[in-house]
């Protein structure tokens, strides 16, 4: 398949509709993507036709499903460049794979005195699973733009640093930080690397070996697949290591009254029945992806930040943007005058244009900025220039409203 919108938008029929009597412009993909057919379809399929718990049954259906979910494994090793498929773990999504790997770690590395490096633009799924667990969080500063300060990085290790966790993509400023160069410093601490991907895995090619990262969490829901699917990478070596998440069904070897002995990976960490449809749906996403292209996404995505940006700049007075890193994501957080947020998402709704206000769950960063919250547009492939002219003439058309 090309990039051919009209193609690309004719797979999703949720875009194709009036929100208060506007045609809907979707701006909020950082939050959630829509689902092309092939997703739905997948979802529905499987409901309609394959239905059964997986890996315990003999019949038919079970060995089908059975054998379809450990594809959609295989498929995930490949899209996100992992080693072996017992790298892949499944879970509900980015949060809980954040969760399982910081109770594991825990329980596993933590010795009471604990440090655990995150960013300073951490959404709050990969700092408060840190602070559950008991350690003392180290943030690392960003400057302005929205840009990490690797020369501070380096000064928070410690003795005590158990742990990097940064984000790939930043769902608030958009900036792609440097992964590779953070997994490097933290490796010549002797210090192993979590990288939530939640925001870059729709977004751009993800190479967990090139990255060389120790874990690697996202969700599928933000890249076309269903609500409900996410994924932890682990890499082999280090997973081996760490004491199981939760226990039930699926995870063990062996239990008695006395005594229960574990799975081998990646089992082990996928205790009761998984969402199988959902993960289908993940491969279908997987899929849909591949056909268009990382490269092709990555680059409409990227005129579409350079159009929306020029636009805002150019013909917004008082418009200040919130991340403004050369290397970026397209996420637009922007504030008007002293116009508020909710206020701004509120009218923009008004006129068919669905975009994210508040602090996205990254008070930290609003904090830094001694702001409340932002307004925040956030694209993914099927948005078109046409969309962002929409969105920029509403907000022209909103502002002496508010003002
Ligand atoms: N990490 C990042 C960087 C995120 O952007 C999000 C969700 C999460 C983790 C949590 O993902 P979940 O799928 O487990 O909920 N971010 C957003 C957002 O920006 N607006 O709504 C959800």
């Amino acid at each position: 398949m090309t990039m051919n919108i009209d193609n690309i938008r004719s797979q999703f029929p949720i875009l194709d509709q009036q929100v208060h009597g506007h045609p809907l412009v979707y701006l909020d993909n950082a939050a959630t993507t829509q689902k092309p057919l092939a997703v739905v379809d997948t979802l529905c399929d499987y409901y309609r036709t394959l239905n059964a718990n997986i890996h315990r049954g003999t019949h038919h259906l079970a060995v089908e499903a059975t054998e379809r979910y450990e594809d959609v494994r295989r498929k995930v090793q490949a899209f996100i460049g992992a080693r072996h498929s017992r790298e892949i773990v499944f879970t509900r999504g980015t949060t809980e794979s954040i969760n399982l790997v910081a109770s594991s770690f825990a329980r596993r590395y933590f010795t009471g005195d604990d440090e655990v490096i995150v960013s300073g633009m951490e959404h709050h799924s990969d700092i408060v699973p840190w602070q559950l667990a008991g350690a003392t969080l180290h943030p690392i500063p960003f400057s302005d733009e929205g840009v990490l300060d690797l020369e501070a990085y380096e000064r928070l290790f410690s003795s005590r640093t158990r742990i990097v966790a940064v984000n790939h993509v930043s769902n608030t400023l958009g900036t792609v930080n440097p992964v590779a160069d953070l997994v490097r410093i933290a490796h010549a601490h002797g210090v192993p690397i979590l990288v939530d991907g939640a925001q870059a895995v729709s977004h751009l090619a993800v190479d967990v070996q090139a990255l060389g990262c120790d874990f690697y969490c996202f969700s599928g829901h933000k890249m076309y697949a269903p609500m409900g699917v996410g994924v932890m990478y682990g890499r082999d070596e280090v997973l081996a290591e760490l004491p199981p998440y939760q226990g039930g069904g699926e995870m063990i070897a062996d239990v008695t009254f006395e005594r229960t002995t574990y799975n081998e990976l990646p089992f082990r960490f996928e205790a009761g029945t998984p969402s199988v449809g959902d993960v289908l749906g993940l491969g279908a996403a997987i899929d849909f992806m591949l056909s268009l292209g990382i490269g092709n996404i990555a680059s409409s995505e990227a005129d579409l930040l350079a159009y929306a940006t020029a636009r805002l700049t150019d013909e917004m007075p008082g418009l200040r943007i919130f991340g403004t890193a050369p290397h970026k994501a397209a996420v637009i957080s922007f504030l008007v005058g002293d116009t508020h947020p909710y206020d701004v998402g509120t009218l923009l709704d008004q006129l068919g244009v669905a975009v994210r206000t508040g602090h996205h769950c990254t008070q930290p960063i609003m904090d830094r900025y001694g702001i409340p919250g932002t307004v925040r547009a956030s694209f993914a492939v099927y948005n078109t220039k046409e969309e962002v002219d929409v969105f920029v003439e509403a907000l022209k058309r909103i502002m002496p409203m508010l003002i």
